[in-house]
């Protein structure tokens, strides 16, 4: 059960007319949802008609694009548990007359055509509507009500889960604390500035139609490496896949450094469980995971960055034009909260310059290798077949 689920609300042009926003607001708000976005916004018949692409062959689509074209709407993203299915609740079933009293649209319209408020209808609908009405990408704070809302509530900062603001600059994690210098992402890093290779090698195990898109589209993305084999580093992945939740408009991608399909693919049938060992509460991968045949994509990645391997835990931020922007190397005891990596991300995203940790100092040679090499110590051993020494 993820504390982190968001869904995307809208107060229709007649909601925002009568003045429903604030009661919307309130009622997310007092149940204990957490805001990760709210605009009163002006959309386009073009945005208009790609939210409500589902309902293009309906008699009354244009109808409905035009009542949502008479007036400004109020966007809202709400994060919590349940955040979709209990949105929905509170709002109502799409024809008012079916609507509980108590709901929004039970007390207070009359006509399907006029029902004030929408709602997504699935996690993976909200996540496309996130993207679609906040491409700038969404607020992040700690809740410090959690506590009071959850009796398992995260802390705030740790494992990378609870947002906040970031306090990462030279030299600095998001944690506020000194990097250890062989996590440090000098400057002069040699994959920084590489444009990315071919990903068509990829045998995606998830959601393999939208990262294809991405790619196509040449949307910023994020590409970090795992493995079945790398139980350190499954924490990774859940903090990927909420990083994922909160910058919306980027696409994630996970690729596997199993050297067999069945055991990449194995590691998804995990999700949902906990894993106490692991310390996760819940397993989660929601994002495009693919298996590498014959590591071909890590191959490329690896004669990019010139490491002797790239293993689990191996992270990047790659921009519009293919061009490896920011990477960062997270291991089973140094975590994405501990790096600069969100911070990288936002500022990115926010067209800010990039943090610049400067060139590798001269005297450190060995630690170079300590550093650019896969964080994880299984991975030498992970497909052994010496590929890769
Ligand atoms: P939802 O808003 O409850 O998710 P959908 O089936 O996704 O319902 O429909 C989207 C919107 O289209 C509805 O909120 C409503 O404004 C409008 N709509 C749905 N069915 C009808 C209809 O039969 N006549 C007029 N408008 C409709
Ligand atoms: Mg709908």
């Amino acid at each position: 059960m993820s504390l982190t689920e968001q869904t995307y609300i809208m107060v229709k042009p007649d909601g925002v007319q009568r003045g429903l926003v604030g009661n919307i607001v309130k009622r997310f708000e007092t149940k204990g949802y957490v805001c990760r976005g709210l605009k009163l916004f002006s959309p386009t018949k073009d945005l208009l008609e790609k939210h409500y692409a589902d309902l293009a062959s309906k008699k009354f689509f244009p109808g409905l694009i035009e009542y949502m074209n008479s007036g400004p709407v109020c966007c809202m993203v709400w994060e919590g548990m349940n955040a979709v299915k209990e949105g929905r609740k509170m709002l109502g079933a799409t024809k008012p007359a079916d609507s509980a009293l108590g709901t929004i649209r039970g007390d207070f319209c009359i006509d399907v055509g006029r029902n004030l408020c929408h709602g997504s209808d699935a996690v993976e609908s909200a996540q496309a509507e996130i993207a679609l009405w906040f491409p700038e990408g969404l607020q992040k704070w700690s809740d410090h009500s959690a506590t009071w809302v959850y009796e398992d509530a995260p802390a705030p900062a740790a494992a990378g889960g609870g947002g906040g603001a970031s306090k990462a600059g030279p030299g600095v994690g998001g944690n506020g604390k000194d990097i250890p210098e062989k996590y440090i992402t000098y400057s002069d890093t040699t994959i920084l500035g590489a444009k990315m290779p071919e990903l068509n090698t990829l045998d995606y195990l998830q959601k393999g139609d939208e990262a294809k898109d991405a790619v196509s589209k040449g949307k910023t993305m994020v590409i970090f490496f795992w493995g079945k084999y790398a139980k350190g580093d499954y924490k990774l992945v859940v903090h990927m896949s909420q990083l994922a939740k909160r910058w919306p408009a980027v696409q994630f991608l996970g690729i596997s450094c199993d050297a067999e399909r069945g055991d990449a693919a194995k590691l998804l049938t995990k999700v949902g469980s906990s894993m106490p060992e692991q310390g996760i509460e819940s397993f989660e991968a929601d994002v495009p995971m693919a298996f590498d045949p014959e590591k071909k994509a890590n191959g490329r990645f690896k004669r990019l960055a010139m490491v002797t391997s790239v293993g689990p835990g191996y992270c990047m931020i790659i921009d519009g034009t293919s061009t490896i922007k920011w990477q960062e190397q997270f291991t089973s005891s140094y975590f994405v909260a501990d790096g600069q990596f969100e911070e990288q991300l936002r500022r990115f995203t926010e067209g800010e310059d990039l943090i610049a940790n400067g060139p590798r100092p001269e005297d450190e040679e060995d630690e170079e290798i300590a550093c650019d090499v896969g964080g994880d110590e299984f991975d030498a051993f992970a497909d052994g077949d010496g590929d890769d020494y």
